[in-house]
């Protein structure tokens, strides 16, 4: 990889080194960094260009959204310019790279969240997708086709569990007969949006709790971040991300299965949060499935990740031999204590 201080040169910041750089987060997908120099700091990404290989089209969805975000009043990430004036830089070894500016005296949730917190990021998705309803054509691209299309991904997890290429069925059985015991889940909501009960919106498409910002004085949400799979899709599937990560009692990859159960009153704060942020925008259907989407997303990621276990970990970045199986029974956990609720 280039080094990301060569890389932030290229960027028009309009801030002089000296400049301090230390990775951040626990994405699954780009590498980030935050740089400070010694008069702002910013968020430096390289894009993974295994999952998103035509920066140039995200990066168009990227600057059309926030230009939007920023025209109806809300605060949103602010994209830095190269030096070539372009919303991305392409290094020698082909990787694209991107930079935002750092918003100060923010924090994600705590985990788990005030049931405050619950309601705030729900309310905060809504409005989100209501501030994105109106966006002027064309269509978004859809950076991922198939994103959330939940029958493909179960079509996915088959041809993984026939091919075995890694020989890793014969470890994860029970994980695979839970997948399957509720494959009837997986046309749902597909289902619904192909007959148009359901109708197709601009979404966050990754909405889970820390992809919202809070601010450290108000406690007010601040700003929904990580952009890069914002493109039409359904209300429902953000809910659903939404319900199985912030609900959760404890984190996505936790192992000790004890510890993960769904808690039914941020979901109701969830609930009450989301419906208050769409306003009046959901269809009769929508409400319907509001309920049951956490549990639908729940297992559908948790197919996403046991297709990728048994793949060979092609897709998420793992930190230990085994991560996303044991990722997978936790949102197979989750699922169970979600189904046992309703
Ligand atoms: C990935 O960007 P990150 O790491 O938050 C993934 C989501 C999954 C999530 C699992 C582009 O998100 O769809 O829900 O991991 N993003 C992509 O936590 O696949
Ligand atoms: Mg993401």
């Amino acid at each position: 990889m280039t080094d990301p201080v060569e890389i932030l040169a290229q960027f028009a910041t309009g801030a002089p080194p000296p400049v301090h750089l230390s990775p951040l987060g626990a994405g699954h997908i780009n590498d980030t960094f935050l740089v400070g120099t010694d008069s702002a700091r910013f968020i430096l990404q390289r894009i993974n260009a295994a999952i998103f290989p035509d920066a140039a089209t995200l990066m168009d969805n990227f600057s059309r959204i926030t230009t939007h975000l920023r025209s109806r009043g809300a605060t949103t990430l602010e994209l830095i310019p190269t030096v070539e004036d372009v919303s991305f830089h392409r290094d020698a070894g082909g990787d694209a790279w991107r930079l935002v500016r750092y918003i100060e005296n923010t924090r994600t949730a705590t985990v788990p969240p005030t049931p405050q917190q619950a309601y705030c990021a729900a309310a905060a998705y809504g409005e989100f997708a209501r501030h994105l309803c109106d966006l002027p054509g064309p269509r978004l691209h859809e950076v991922i086709p198939g994103f959330h299309d939940t029958p493909r991904r179960l079509g996915d997890f088959l041809s993984a569990l026939e091919a075995d290429p890694q020989g890793r069925t014969d470890g994860a059985r029970e994980e695979i007969e839970a997948i399957l015991e509720h494959r009837d889940w997986c046309p749902v909501i597909a289902g619904a949006i192909a007959e148009g009960s359901v109708p197709e919106r601009i979404v966050h498409n990754d909405a889970k709790l820390d992809n919202v910002l809070f601010d450290t004085k108000t406690g007010k949400v601040a700003c929904v971040i990580d952009l890069d799979t914002v493109m039409p899709g359904s209300f429902l599937h953000d809910f659903g991300d939404l319900v199985r990560s912030a609900a959760a009692t404890a984190a996505e990859d936790e192992t000790d299965l004890n510890r993960v159960t769904a808690d039914q009153e941020i979901i109701d704060h969830l609930t009450n949060g989301f419906l208050h942020g769409c306003g009046d925008m959901l269809t009769a259907r929508e409400r319907e499935l509001l309920p049951l989407a956490g549990k639908f997303v729940a297992h559908e990621q948790a197919m996403r990740f046991l297709t990728d276990y048994l793949l060979g970990d092609p897709y998420y970045k793992i930190h230990h031999p085994g991560h996303n199986l044991e990722r997978a029974r936790n949102q197979l956990q989750l699922v169970k204590s979600l189904a046992e609720a309703g």
